[in-house]
């Protein structure tokens, strides 16, 4: 642990883009993620700023145009249907069995949100991030458990 700490604030508002993103790298493991299922289609693993005791993102290994849901046609119905069958396994394997809530936030005005993260590997510094709208342009469901969710959702 290092002594020194600090604190930054930024915003983040991400532009909706087909670009590569964060998750092709967590995809190809250059990136460590805290894998929880994985098949030859879809990979869950778990959020790193969780928002409940469980919070999982389940993602297609191929975006294939899939930046966000919005954006799905035709061909996508077998890969949104594993996505959610996948949801339900994941939720049973991490015992939700009373339980929990799938999200896909879409676009600019899908969720906003204020991130608190802390990266300690190099220096030691509290970033609290205003993000406003989905954040990460490739497809993820958001599986949520372990506390009593509340509605409306805000
Ligand atoms: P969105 O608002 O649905 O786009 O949220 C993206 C989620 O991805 C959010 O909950 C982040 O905490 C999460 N996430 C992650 O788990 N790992 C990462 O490297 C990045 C974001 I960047």
């Amino acid at each position: 642990q290092t002594a020194m700490a600090s604190e930054k604030e930024a915003a983040l508002a991400a532009v909706p883009s087909d670009s590569p993103t964060i998750f092709d790298k967590i995809i190809n493991k250059k990136i460590p993620s805290n894998v929880v299922y994985e098949d030859d289609k879809v990979l869950a693993f778990r959020d790193i700023a969780p928002q409940a005791p469980t919070h999982i993102l389940i993602i297609p290994k191929v975006k294939d145009g899939l930046t966000g849901i919005s954006k799905a046609e035709e061909r996508h119905s077998e890969i949104l249907g594993h996505l959610l069958y996948t949801a339900k396994l994941v939720a049973k394997q991490e015992g939700l069995d009373d339980g929990f809530r799938l999200v896909i936030n879409d676009g600019p005005k899908g969720c906003k949100y204020r991130l608190y993260c802390r990266y300690s590997s190099l220096v030691d510094l509290d970033i609290k991030i205003l993000v406003v709208g989905q954040s990460v342009y490739h497809l993820h469901v958001h599986l949520l458990g372990g506390r009593q969710m509340n509605w409306p959702p805000g």
